[in-house]
C-alpha cells in the first residue's frame, strides 16, 4: 500500500472508531443560563462555583454519560435569556436547562422548556408563580414567601408592632411584601407604609429618609442578593438604627456573599432564610469548606446552595433513568426528590414541582472575628405558602 493510502486508511479508522465512542457514550448536555456579568453577577459566580464543585465531588460521568455543563450569560436579561435558552436546546440538544438568577429570566424561558419538553431547574429566582409557568419547571432555590411568613410570625412576638416594608418593585418584592403584610396584621401588627423601589440601580437614600420620618418599629426589607450591602451601607449612614429603627428581612439581605464586608452594624439584624454557610451540620461544614478551598476563600451563600442542590436533582434524575431519559421521563425522576442538603432535608414537592424545606430564624452574630447568620430557631417543612392549588 502507499503510504498516503495508509494513512488515508488510518484516519477512517480513527474518525469511525471516534464516532462509535462518541455513540457509546454522547454526552448528557446541562444548559446553565446565568448572571455571569451585570448586577447579578454574584449569583452567577456562585452558582457555577457551586455546580463545578458538585461534579468535582460526584464526578463527570454518571450511569455512563459524560455530563458537560454548558454556561451561557444572560447579564439577567430575558431576551438574552430566552435566545440562550433556545439556542442551547435546537443547537446544543441540552437535556436539561438551568440556573435562571432573576424571576423575569426564568418566565423567559418557561415556554421553550413547555415546548420543548425540556426540564427546567430554577436555581435562583424565588417569585411563588415561576413553578406554574410550565410544567417542566422544578426549584431548588426558595419562594419569597416561605421567608416572609416565618418572619412575620417571629416579629410581633418579639416587641414589634409597627414596619414599613421596602422591596424590590418586581415578583419577588412584590411576593415578600404581600405576604410578609397579611400575616404580620393577621398576627395583630400593622404596616404603616409600604414602599417600592426600582429594580435596577435603585437609590435607596429618598426611601430611607421617608422611613426616617414615619418612625416605625422595624423596616422590613428584601432586595435581591448582591443589593444587601447598599441598603445596609445606607441604613447606618442616616442613623436609623440609632434613631430606633430595626432593620429585618428575608435573609437576601444580609447575603454570605456579602455579609462580612458589611461591618459591625449589621450586628443583631434577624432575618428568616433557607440558608446560613454557618448552619450547623457536617454535611455543611464540608461544603463550606470544600466551596471556599476551590474557589479562594469564597464563603457560599444561599445561591451556591441552591445550585448545589439542583445539580443533585439533576444527577439523581440521570442515574433513576440509568443515563438513558428523555425530557419527560427525567421530570418525572426530579419529582418528590428527598435529600440532604447543606440547608438540612429537602423535599421536591411532586404535586408543585417546587421546594419544601426548614426555614430558619437567624441573627447577625460576630464568630471567630467573622460576621455570620446565626440560625436560633426552625419552623420545619415549610411548603410555599404562596400556592393556589
Ligand atoms: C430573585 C429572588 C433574585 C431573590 C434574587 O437575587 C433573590 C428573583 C438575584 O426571583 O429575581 O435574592
Amino acid at each position: 500500500m502507499q503510504k498516503r493510502t495508509l494513512i488515508q486508511a488510518a484516519l477512517v479508522a480513527a474518525a469511525l472508531a471516534g464516532t462509535g465512542a462518541a455513540m457509546a457514550q454522547d454526552a448528557f448536555k446541562i444548559g446553565l443560563i446565568l448572571p455571569m456579568t451585570g448586577p447579578q453577577a454574584s449569583t452567577g459566580r456562585q452558582i457555577e462555583a457551586a455546580a463545578r464543585l458538585y461534579m468535582a465531588q460526584n464526578g463527570d460521568t454518571v450511569a455512563g454519560r459524560k455530563v458537560q455543563l454548558i454556561i451561557k450569560d444572560d447579564v439577567a436579561t430575558p431576551d438574552q435569556t430566552r435566545r440562550h435558552a433556545q439556542d442551547l436546546i435546537v443547537n446544543d440538544k441540552v437535556n436539561v436547562i438551568a440556573g435562571f438568577g432573576v424571576t423575569p429570566a426564568a418566565l423567559a424561558a418557561a415556554p421553550l422548556a413547555t415546548q420543548s419538553k425540556t426540564p427546567l431547574v430554577v436555581m435562583a429566582a424565588a417569585t411563588s408563580s415561576i413553578t406554574e409557568a410550565s410544567p417542566y419547571i422544578v426549584r431548588s432555590s426558595f419562594t419569597l414567601p416561605q421567608a416572609s411568613v416565618a418572619l412575620a410570625d417571629w416579629v410581633p412576638k418579639n416587641g414589634i408592632k409597627t414596619v414599613v416594608t421596602l422591596v424590590s418593585d418586581y415578583g419577588p418584592g412584590l411576593d415578600a411584601e404581600k405576604f410578609f403584610k397579611d400575616r404580620f396584621t393577621f398576627n395583630g401588627g400593622k404596616v404603616v407604609e409600604s414602599l417600592r423601589v426600582p429594580m435596577r440601580n435603585p437609590d435607596f437614600a429618598p426611601f430611607l429618609q421617608k422611613v426616617r420620618d414615619l418612625k416605625p418599629d422595624a423596616l422590613f426589607v428584601f432586595v435581591p442578593s448582591g443589593a444587601g450591602s447598599a441598603v445596609m451601607k445606607q441604613f447606618l449612614e442616616r442613623g436609623m438604627d440609632k434613631a430606633g429603627i430595626k432593620l429585618i428581612g428575608t435573609g437576601d439581605v444580609t447575603d454570605d456573599d456579602q455579609l462580612n464586608d458589611m461591618g459591625d452594624g449589621a450586628l443583631g439584624v434577624v432575618t428568616a432564610h433557607h440558608y446560613s454557610a454557618d448552619h450547623n451540620s457536617a454535611m455543611n461544614k464540608k461544603f463550606v469548606d470544600a466551596f471556599g478551598k476551590a474557589n479562594k476563600g469564597m464563603r457560599p451563600n444561599f445561591m451556591a446552595v441552591g445550585g448545589y442542590d439542583g445539580m443533585h436533582i439533576i444527577y439523581q434524575a440521570l442515574k433513576a433513568t440509568q443515563g438513558k431519559g428523555n425530557g419527560d421521563q427525567l421530570l418525572a425522576a426530579m419529582k418528590g426528590q428527598i435529600f440532604e442538603s447543606p440547608r438540612g432535608k429537602i423535599f421536591i414537592d411532586a404535586q408543585t414541582r417546587d421546594i419544601v424545606q426548614d426555614i430558619y430564624l437567624r441573627k447577625v452574630e460576630k464568630k471567630n472575628g467573622q460576621l455570620y447568620n446565626v440560625e436560633f430557631d426552625v419552623i420545619k417543612d415549610v411548603k410555599d405558602p404562596g400556592k393556589t392549588k
